[in-house]
């Protein structure tokens, strides 16, 4: 972890500048009638998970460059996910998967609260083949033509549930590399109604406590057909299994261009919205950092989260999901966990009554307004102020640097190669 002491020098260094930022933008949002105190405690309790292969250098579906102190296993894992938690106090939670992440239950919980972190919802992995594996996933795991490669996949659901359940998580999210690449080359609605029958089997072993996020994806590693492609099919197996049941929507994987904020606010009213895998896109699944290509798109799926704030059952789970090729991932990982909160507060600026008056009247010119003048302000000191509050970083990258930490655990951990990349 970081030295406290280097933390509050970094801070003392700049506290005097931030409290003139947080002061001079209060007088600003007090004059549109906005209360800054109450949109930093707001900001304060908001949290992100961070995924535990997040931590290691992705790669594409090419190659891979490993970084220098990569984390040899999960306990390396939650000491940098840590480290991102300590510095931003934007990360209470990390989000594990089976298998990579296997180890005792009771190491994995001394571990977790040894680093002051919990356990968010729990990944299965049968889009790949593991060792000593009995059945192949080459052509399909919950949707495959055989019985027993389908009663494989969901045995190690289960197996998931199981772990999750003794680690105090309260959810499994599904994704699976279940299609086809060829025209004709399965039967598109009897492979959907074999998800859908083994997905089933999984929701019966969920413990009552629990939520089952299924998460769509149009491409990939399938390129003509996926079965669970868009958020209609997700929709329907949600509501097909149960009101445990919930769509998560990771923002890289719709077609270009999709309007990802209504089909938030189409799940928000069907009552599905499971979560989120926050990432950023230009083409595809490209796992980029959250809000570096398009920070208003992030802005408006909060505008629709806000709006929905405070209806009943209304708890989506917010999880990171990126893929870091030419970043340091910690330092990738805690911007992009300030990009969320921004977007976060940056919603909260809106004037609702105002909005809907516009919407109202059809004042498409004074509505659209409306969201600009909250994206355009810059909400940067109110995060700052909620982290040096409470006792991080007012800058995360800069203390991270000083605190020479790369450098560290990149002398303690042998340079690792190949495996166990993760995009999804
Ligand atoms: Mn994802």
């Amino acid at each position: 972890m970081i030295d406290k002491d280097l933390i509050a020098a970094g801070n003392a260094a700049q506290l005097d500048a931030l409290t003139a930022d947080y002061e001079a933008l209060g007088a600003h949002l007090a004059r549109r009638g906005i209360d800054i105190d109450a949109i930093k405690t707001k900001v304060a309790a908001y949290g992100v998970a961070v995924p535990s292969w997040g931590v290691g250098t992705g790669g594409t579906r090419f190659a891979r460059f490993p970084g220098g102190g990569e984390p040899r296993d999960i306990f390396d894992k939650f000491d940098d996910c840590g480290v991102i938690h300590q510095l931003t106090a934007a990360t209470p939670r990390v989000s594990l998967h089976i298998p990579w992440d296997k180890a005792p239950v009771s190491d994995l919980r001394a571990k977790a609260e040894e680093v002051g972190l919990g356990f968010d919802a729990m990944n299965s992995n049968t889009f790949q083949d593991q060792p000593g594996q009995a059945l192949s996933y080459k052509y399909g795991s919950l949707s495959h033509t055989d019985p027993a490669t389908r009663a494989q996949a969901v045995e190690h659901n289960l197996e998931c549930v199981e772990i999750g359940a003794a680690l105090g998580s309260k959810a499994l999210t599904i994704w699976i590399g279940d299609g086809s690449n060829f025209p004709g080359q399965t039967d598109l609605t009897g492979q959907f109604e074999r998800y859908l029958e083994a997905t089933a089997q999984i929701y019966a072993g969920l413990p009552a406590d629990w939520r089952l996020f299924t998460e769509h994806k149009m491409f990939e590693p399938a390129f003509y057909s996926t079965v669970v492609q868009d958020w209609g099919s997700n929709l329907m197996i949600a509501q097909h299994l149960g009101e445990k049941a919930f769509c998560l929507v990771d923002l890289g994987h719709h077609a270009p261009n999709v309007n990802i904020e209504m089909i938030v606010a189409r799940l928000i009213h069907a009552g599905k919205l499971g979560g989120f895998h926050f990432n950023d896109s230009k083409y595809g699944d490209d796992d980029l950092d959250t809000a570096a290509i398009a920070p208003y798109r992030l802005f408006l799926v909060f505008n629709e989260l806000v709006a929905a704030e405070g209806k009943p059952g209304f708890t989506p789970a917010h999880m990171l999901d990126q893929s870091h090729n030419v970043t340091d991932p910690i330092e990738s990982l805690m911007l992009s966990a300030v990009e969320v909160q921004r977007a976060y507060a940056q919603a909260l600026l809106v004037d609702r009554a105002a909005l809907a008056g516009f919407q109202q009247e059809n004042d498409a010119l004074m509505a659209t307004g409306e969201l600009k003048a909250a994206f355009r302000t810059d909400v940067g000191p109110i995060l700052a102020m909620a982290r040096f509050e409470a006792g991080a970083a007012i800058d995360p990258v800069a203390t991270f640097r000083a605190a020479g930490y790369r450098a560290r655990v990149a002398a303690e951990r042998p340079a690792v190669s190949g495996a166990g990349g993760g995009i999804v």
